[in-house]
């Protein structure tokens, strides 16, 4: 008897918060005897999802993401909306610190009723975290959550991860001394639909206001997203809970913009073709590496591209013979580099 799906669907249908966390602990796993279940899980929730708004956001380290989301979660969750937050962190190195960090940073919304804060365990390869954390956000959205939070720290890939799979895409900035534009990388801001510059407080407030003039200036610079929205530059301040209020307007006007001309549903459609590919591209390299043939052949013929005897397109042509061909027309040439 194959296990039964039911309870964790009716569970987080219920809003039982231990079947919603059991649920995200099963997708989390990485046992191949969950899989079957995971997905008849996940089948069952699905009718239920999509209702949510999904906001990404990331940073540098210590930019504030946590205290934001602290604030911002705290004002949504005032306003009756219930918010999940999910963290996404691939690097297994600092992750045991930030899941600690991220309990005491949001130790107010941690409490709430209407919130639910889950750090995602490291992960040992991006496409893993981003599968875990698309999944968990669906099985929130089904659980009544109508806005899932994600964040990300910005320093690696992941952030292109979140990007695409949210609807509004923040990233949180400091006024720096000097040049506001050194070191920032150039493809994290193409990708915001907005930016915030953060710790606008105290002695900081000038130099937020200077860092939000030269970050307008870079924008304008760009290709925007959208042709009807240039990513807005704010500032606001986490901790003193100023301005949170001016971004969360700013994410609903963009939703109402996306939603009066259809595209919301069309950008999720490009998401989850753009993802399906992913995860294709995904089972075919594993599948195909992980033949026996591939790998005999694998060390052939880079020993023979060592010592000179072959070249890489001869070597990748006579590998890719090894495709089965379950189609007597097709002709596995036509795969090779041209
Ligand atoms: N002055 C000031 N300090 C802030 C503000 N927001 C956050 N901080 C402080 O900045 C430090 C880092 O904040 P976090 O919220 O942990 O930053 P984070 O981006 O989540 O950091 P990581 O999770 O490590 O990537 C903490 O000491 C916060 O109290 C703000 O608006 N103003
Ligand atoms: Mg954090």
């Amino acid at each position: 008897m194959p296990p039964d799906p039911r309870p964790y669907i009716e569970g987080v249908r219920s809003g039982d918060r231990r079947m919603l966390a059991k649920t995200i602990t099963l997708i989390e796993s990485r046992l191949l005897s969950h899989q079957d279940l995971t997905q008849s899980v996940i089948d069952g929730l699905l009718p239920f999802t999509g209702h949510a708004i999904r906001l990404g956001i990331t940073g540098v380290p210590g930019v504030g993401k946590s205290t934001f989301i602290e604030s911002l979660g705290l004002h949504l969750v005032e306003q009756g909306r219930r918010v999940a937050v999910l963290a996404v962190d691939p690097s297994s190195a600092r992750s045991g610190g930030s899941i600690m960090g991220d309990k005491t940073r949001m130790e107010k919304l941690a409490v709430h009723e209407h919130a639910f804060i889950r750090p995602s365990p490291a992960g040992r390869t991006l496409g893993g975290v981003s599968r875990k954390t698309r999944e968990s956000m669906l099985v929130c959205e089904a659980g009544g959550f109508d806005v899932i939070i994600v964040e990300t720290v910005g320093v690696g890939q992941s952030e292109y991860a979140v990007a695409s799979m949210v609807d509004f895409f923040l990233v949180l900035m400091l006024a720096g001394a000097g040049d506001e534009l050194q070191g920032i990388k150039r493809g994290l801001l193409e990708m915001a639909d907005a930016v915030a510059i953060n710790k606008a407080d105290g002695d900081n407030i000038d130099a937020a206001e200077r860092a939000k003039k030269a970050y307008e200036n870079a924008m304008h610079l760009m290709t925007p997203v959208h042709p009807c929205w240039t990513p807005p530059i704010l500032t606001c301040s986490a901790l003193a809970h100023k301005g949170i209020d001016d971004v969360w307007q700013m994410i609903l006007r963009h939703r109402e913009m996306l939603t009066s001309r259809g595209e919301l549903n069309l950008k999720r459609q490009e998401q989850a073709i753009s993802w399906m590919h992913q995860l294709l591209e995904e089972g075919l390299k594993k599948w195909f590496y992980e033949k026996a043939e591939v790998r005999e052949r694998l060390k052939d013929v880079s020993r023979h591209i060592e010592t000179g005897k072959t070249h890489p397109t001869a070597a990748v042509r006579q590998i890719l013979d090894l495709l089965p061909q379950s189609d007597p027309k097709s002709n596995p040439k036509s795969l090779q580099p041209k």
